[in-house]
């Protein structure tokens, strides 16, 4: 396994949307492992293979608290079947655009299907922190971040921290 460079905007590749994979391999298996790493290292709960540079449509996560045993979860192909018309705020961030958070509205509940780990098909429900973080993820497929749904004004400020933030580094 290998821990990878996570692109920070402007880098116009988040901007790029995935393309499916064609099936789980043991190469998918290498680039989910190596994601996970990554994720874990940065630290984040989440993390979309665009981050590292692979517009593939694939994501890991892994949402359980500090202390509780690791719940590694991967995600290929994944797909929202049903939103629930009721939505929730949740205070975002992204490793993509570090140090900057802001409240995202977004379905408080999805019903997801996608391929594991071992290429197997799976149909779930997702709520809570669950439900905030395969929406987050599943934009980046889509080459959307979270700052994409804020205004233009907090949009621009965002990208000017981390650009400031870039140079002072
Ligand atoms: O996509 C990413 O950059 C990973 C995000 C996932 C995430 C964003 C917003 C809300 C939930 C998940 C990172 O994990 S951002 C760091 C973080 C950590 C814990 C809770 C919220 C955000
Ligand atoms: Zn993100």
């Amino acid at each position: 396994m290998a821990i990878r460079e996570i692109l920070v905007v402007p880098n116009p590749v988040l901007k790029e949307v995935s393309a499916p994979v064609e099936r789980v391999d043991d190469e998918l298996r290498a680039l989910m492992d190596d994601m996970l790493e990554t994720m874990y290292a940065a630290p984040g709960i989440g993390l979309a293979a665009i981050q590292v540079g692979v517009p593939k449509r694939v994501i890991v996560m892994d949402i359980a608290r500090d202390g509780e045993e690791k719940q590694p979860r991967f995600f290929a192909n994944p797909e929202i079947l049903w939103a629930s018309e009721e939505t929730a705020p949740y205070e975002e961030g992204c490793l993509s655009v570090p140090e900057i958070y802001d409240e995202v509205e977004r379905p408080a509940r999805v019903k997801i299907r996608y391929l594991d780990y071992r290429g197997e098909t799976v149909e779930e429900d997702a709520e809570g922190l669950f439900a905030v973080c395969i929406q987050h993820e599943m934009d980046h497929l889509d080459g959307v971040l979270f700052i994409d749904h804020l205004s233009r004004l907090k949009r621009e400020q965002a990208i000017k921290k981390v650009k400031k933030q870039a140079k002072a580094a």
